[in-house]
């Protein structure tokens, strides 16, 4: 933040400096990817940290600020990060995924990461783009609105960053490791955390809770990120509704709940007032799973909303969490998100279509000689994007596309799965998928609808599905199979909600719309990190356009290689 602090101290100090440079524009980050000893659970082990924080640090900016952030690699692990939500116009270079666009840092390498935040504002997030590190490398991105630009909500009195996530008791490397030679699930974490703190919970009683401390009659801005590897979760607060202004850095009609659900990658601000003279009050983060066979870490995370003169002995007021299967609170809160559609954020939607996908995403079981496991009996369980099970490539797909290297990926992603079927009906008796390096290329500003459908091979489930480098409105969902004649006439082209991130309901369909503005190769994944491993993944390309402002910049000197 080095110029920005230079420039204000030189204006405090009344040196006359010319306004355009008053305002911080470039700001500096150094995040030192380090291990640091942590106690949770009662016991103390090492994770993987940047800067020793756990969350790590809450990058902050303005929306039009250049970002630079010197990541240096201390640790044994190869690490990359995503700026998950940031558009990255042009600069796809510093979007993160490892091998998709960038290859990783290496141990004893540092790598900047160099973007410009444009027309973007609201809560995002950072994490390790690489493996499962990202279940202890995320942090919070608050990205303000340009100076003397004011929220489309009242303005809050304070705001908090809260930072949902897990604690896992193993080395989550070793977890991923495990599953994905043994073709089993993997195992699940220990506890759900609260800004770090799991609180109060079987497994350690005396385990410690995050506190937030407020004073009666105010209002307060609660950035909420979900940086948890696998769980959808619930967020409640006790006696006090949440007033949601806005998700994944978009600003929506404001409404009002008692409960949010949140998937991993998500990010939501709400509006809490606190309208009570004194007390504490439980927060509650709690699992939201509606199929019962999938294994899950179903140990709800507490923390106290604390107002300012209470007694340290006076008993917090409980709320009890939704049910773990509740898709009537899920599916209410999701139906109830519009964008905020105002003249000055008007919602962008693309009202016709040059491409028109059908995506299945689900599960699968490969044959796999070498998964010994009895209960594994020489398979694997996989997951695919119509029946193509990602496979990783070995070098940057991005670094593949800009430099012309060919036998890195191929372009016949396919539009629509290759053998319809009854998605949530009985499944194929053949569960296998097929696998390759895919991407599915779309000229410069060609617009999209994608139905991503969930498929019930093993078991039906929502699948939090996040896109690189766009923002897509979400024009309809449903349960069943889509139907294409039916439903497109019922599809919101006025004021959908607009995200990164959004949930494919168990057994059921979303349809989503963009515009391909951005050139580069961006990811397209499952945000559950489990499913990812098990290839819940694939690629757009899209191409440069005409004009020099359409085109992808050349890598930067620092790129690390593979
Ligand atoms: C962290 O804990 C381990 C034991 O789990 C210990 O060997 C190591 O010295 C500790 N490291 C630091 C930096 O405290
Ligand atoms: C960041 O990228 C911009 C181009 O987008 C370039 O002009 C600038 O020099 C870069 N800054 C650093 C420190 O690399
Ligand atoms: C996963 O859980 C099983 C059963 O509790 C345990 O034996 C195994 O060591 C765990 N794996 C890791 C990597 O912690
Ligand atoms: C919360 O909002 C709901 C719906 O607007 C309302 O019915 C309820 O009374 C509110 N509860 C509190 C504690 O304000
Ligand atoms: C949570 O999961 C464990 C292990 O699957 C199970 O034994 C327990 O009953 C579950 N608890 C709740 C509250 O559902
Ligand atoms: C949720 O699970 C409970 C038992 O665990 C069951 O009785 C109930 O019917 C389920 N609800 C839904 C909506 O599936
Ligand atoms: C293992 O797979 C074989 C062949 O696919 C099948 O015949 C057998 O029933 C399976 N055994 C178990 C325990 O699933
Ligand atoms: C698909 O399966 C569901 C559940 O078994 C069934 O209700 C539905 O009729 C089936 N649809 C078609 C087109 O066969
Ligand atoms: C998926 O691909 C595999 C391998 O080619 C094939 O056996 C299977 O029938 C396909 N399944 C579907 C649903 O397309
Ligand atoms: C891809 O599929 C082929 C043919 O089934 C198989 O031999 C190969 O091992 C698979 N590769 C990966 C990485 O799963
Ligand atoms: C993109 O396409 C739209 C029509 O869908 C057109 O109005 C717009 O001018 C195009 N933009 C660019 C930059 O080509
Ligand atoms: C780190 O990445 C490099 C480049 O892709 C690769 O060669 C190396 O095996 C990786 N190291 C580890 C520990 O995964
Ligand atoms: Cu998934």
């Amino acid at each position: 933040m080095g110029s920005c602090w230079v420039r204000l101290i030189l204006l405090l100090l009344g040196v006359l400096v010319l306004p355009a440079i008053v305002e911080c524009r470039v700001r500096h980050y150094k995040f030192n990817v380090v291990t640091k000893n942590m106690t949770r659970l009662c016991s103390t082990k090492p994770i993987v940290t940047v800067n020793g924080k756990f969350p790590g640090p809450t990058l902050y900016a303005r929306e039009g600020d250049t970002v630079l952030v010197k990541v240096a690699n201390h640790v044994k692990y190869n690490v990359t990060i995503h700026w998950h939500g940031v558009r990255q116009l042009r600069t796809g270079w510093a979007d993160g995924p490892a091998y998709i666009t960038q290859c990783p840092i290496q141990t004893g390498q540092s790598f900047v990461y160099n973007f410009t935040i444009k027309g973007q504002r609201g809560t995002l997030l950072w994490h390790a783009h690489i493996q499962w590190l990202r279940a202890t490398l995320h942090g919070a991105i608050v990205i303000l609105p340009k100076r003397g630009v004011p929220y489309p909500f009242p303005k809050p009195n304070k705001e908090f960053v809260i930072i949902l996530a897990e604690w896992w008791k193993s080395d989550t490397e070793a977890v991923i490791n495990e599953a994905m030679s043994s073709g089993l699930a993997p195992n699940v974490s220990d506890a759900h955390t609260i800004n770090g703190h799991p609180g109060s919970v079987s497994a350690c009683p005396s385990e410690g809770s995050y506190t937030l401390p407020v004073e009666s009659g105010k209002t307060y801005l609660l950035r909420i990120v979900n940086a948890a590897l696998n769980e959808e979760l619930f967020f409640k607060i006790a006696q006090h509704n949440l007033t949601v202004v806005e998700v994944d850095a978009t600003y929506v009609k404001p409404f009002q709940t008692d409960t949010i659900l949140i998937t991993p990658g998500q990010t939501t601000n709400v509006l809490v007032t606190t309208d009570r003279n004194s007390g504490k009050y439980l927060i509650t983060a709690s699992t939201f799973m509606e199929t019962s066979i999938v294994a899950i870490d179903n140990v709800t995370a507490t923390a106290t909303v604390h107002y300012s003169g209470t007694l340290a002995s006076t008993p917090t007021m409980l709320t009890k969490p939704p049910p773990q299967n509740a898709s009537s609170v899920a599916n209410r809160f999701n139906n109830a998100l519009r964008s905020l559609d105002s003249k000055k954020y008007p919602a962008m939607v693309p009202k016709t279509v040059d491409h028109n996908l059908f995506f299945t995403v689900g599960l699968g079981v490969n044959p796999c000689p070498t998964c010994t496991a009895a209960a594994a009996n020489l398979s694997r369980v996989v997951a695919a994007v119509n029946n193509v099970t990602f496979v990783m490539p070995n070098i940057a797909l991005l670094q593949a596309h800009f430099f012309n290297i060919s036998g890195v990926f191929t372009t016949d992603f396919p539009g629509n799965p290759p053998t319809p079927f009854n998605y949530t009906g009985t499944p194929p008796a053949n569960m296998q998928t097929t696998n390759g390096t895919k991407v599915y290329r779309l000229p410069y500003n060609a617009t999209v609808q994608l139905v991503l459908q969930d498929t019930g091979i093993i078991a039906p489930e929502t699948h939090p599905v996040h896109l690189h480098g766009f923002n897509f409105f979400i024009v309809g969902r449903g349960l069943g199979n889509y139907n294409p004649k039916k439903d497109p006439k019922k599809f919101n082209l006025v004021d959908p909600v607009e995200r990164n991130t959004l949930g494919v309901p168990s057994g059921g369909w979303t349809a989503l719309r963009f515009r391909a503005d951005n050139p580069g190769v961006w990811f397209m994944h499952c945000h559950l990190e489990v499913h990812t491993s098990w290839g819940l993944k694939m690629a757009f390309l899209v191409d440069n356009g005409k004009r020099p402002s359409q085109t992808l910049l050349p890598p930067p000197s620092d790129l690390p290689q593979c």
